[in-house]
């Protein structure tokens, strides 16, 4: 087995110490969701917000599709001015009705069902996962990719979103948690923007104040009145005057200009789901040598999930054939286990029906983790056929995982 293969999370093991970091924020997140399930949405200006009804004009933007944006509409705007910004279709009342937009009230629940799907397409890809927002998340990607190829993995990480999800994403790969951040909204929407080390200081330099973290209409006027006009002025700013106009505020100013901040992301809670994957390459074509990879990813796996001190009740595969098709099968058994040949010879059987095709990638994953239950003996359950299940969710691998490892 391969030594990066039971590397824990947040545990350095690149020679140097140099993270890469990558920052994840959906686009027109809200309204992307309104969009998978009524698909007559797509194109057209969509407005989610919540505390409106027709005809009356209370309540607030959540978020408007980029077509909406155009009129000028955004999130936390008053509904009655964005229907103000909408060109009408017709003499209407003053509502939606005779807008050229759409309204979609905020549905909280559905919004999370789709984030915990994207959350467990992200998971797969990073070593350590912090989930910042519904539709934002900070992965750390340093033992699964590497500077050059930083590009081709994001447009991989971004594709297979869409492909799984079908909705689009904006990325950014930096050394530091605050420039990826920073990067993942400079290419809005379906953005990919990758900052080597070497050009944080002059990808910073052009950029207006007000993308520096913390910097509201406030600092940022304070900034201009001391003759900054951008990231790069800041920059040049002795440390101690911007610490005498702000106090620390001002010394942390300092630092996110010059691109400094921190590079951990520090994983939250206890994982859903643990999984691994990894692509193929000569072997692509060679069922022998797939079989070989599965086991070696089931046996990580397992490790990892002993380490954790995590047993599981469902052992699922994912199978990517070329181009980019994705199929997962998994069986849930009837209670909580720990052992590693049982994860082996189930995602063995699961693969069976995969062979002799040709493989682009695999994947071994152990959902439904129990982390406090001392492990029922195997004869309780083990011959329950009733409650061991295969599925065919293509496209859809159990969607629990917050945080997992992976090998690529
Ligand atoms: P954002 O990521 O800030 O916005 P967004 O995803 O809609 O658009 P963008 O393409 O610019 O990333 O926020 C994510 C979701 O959070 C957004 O879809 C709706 C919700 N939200 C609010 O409810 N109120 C707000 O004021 C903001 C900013 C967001
Ligand atoms: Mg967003």
């Amino acid at each position: 087995m391969d030594e990066s293969v039971s590397t824990l999370p947040g545990i350095q093991t690149s020679d140097d110490d140099e993270r890469i970091i990558c920052h994840v924020d959906m686009d027109c997140f809200y309204a992307a969701c309104e969009r998978l399930r009524d698909p007559s949405l797509e194109g057209v200006p969509v407005i989610v917000g919540m505390g409106y009804e027709p005809g009356d004009d209370g309540g607030v933007v959540a978020t408007a599709s980029y077509e909406a944006r155009e009129y000028g509409i955004e999130s936390a705007q008053p509904i009655s001015e964005a229907l103000d910004n909408l060109p009408r279709a017709s003499v209407m009342p003053d509502d939606f009705s005779g807008s050229v937009g759409f309204y979609r009230p905020v549905d909280l629940e559905f919004y999370r069902s789709i984030s915990d799907r994207v959350i467990d397409v992200l998971s797969s890809k990073a070593s350590a996962i912090r989930v910042a927002s519904l539709d934002e998340a900070y992965l750390d990607v340093t033992d699964a990719t590497e500077w050059e190829h930083a590009t081709a993995f994001a447009s991989e990480l971004k594709t297979e979103v869409l492909d799984e999800v079908g909705v689009t994403a904006s990325v950014g790969i930096a050394p530091t948690r605050g420039v990826a951040k920073i990067a993942s909204d400079h290419d809005k929407p379906d953005g990919l923007t990758v900052i080597e080390p070497s050009r944080v200081r002059s990808f910073l330099e052009e950029l207006p104040l007000e993308d520096l973290h913390g910097v509201g209409p406030v600092t940022a006027s304070t900034l201009r009145e001391m003759g900054c006009d951008t990231i790069g002025d800041v920059a040049e700013l002795p440390p101690p005057a911007l610490a005498e106009r702000f106090g620390d505020r001002g010394r942390e100013l300092a630092a996110r200009a010059r691109g400094e901040g921190s590079d951990i992301v520090e994983p939250q809670g206890d994982p859903k789901s643990l999984s691994r994957e990894s692509s193929l390459g000569e072997e692509r074509d060679d069922f022998v040598a797939v079989r070989s990879r599965v086991a070696d990813l089931a046996e990580a796996v397992a490790a990892r999930a002993e380490d954790k001190g995590a047993q599981y009740r469902t052992v699922g595969i994912k199978v990517v054939k070329p181009p980019f098709d994705i199929h997962t099968r998994e069986r849930t058994f009837g209670g909580p286990f720990a052992d590693a040949s049982l994860v082996e010879s189930t995602a063995l059987e699961l693969l069976d029906e995969f062979t002799d095709e040709a493989i682009r990638k695999v994947g071994v994953r152990v959902s439904n983790l129990d982390f406090a239950a001392d492990q029922a003996p195997l004869e309780t359950w083990s011959g329950d056929e009733d409650a061991s299940k295969d599925t065919d969710v293509s496209m859809e691998f159990e969607h629990q995982g917050r945080l997992t490892d992976f090998e690529q």
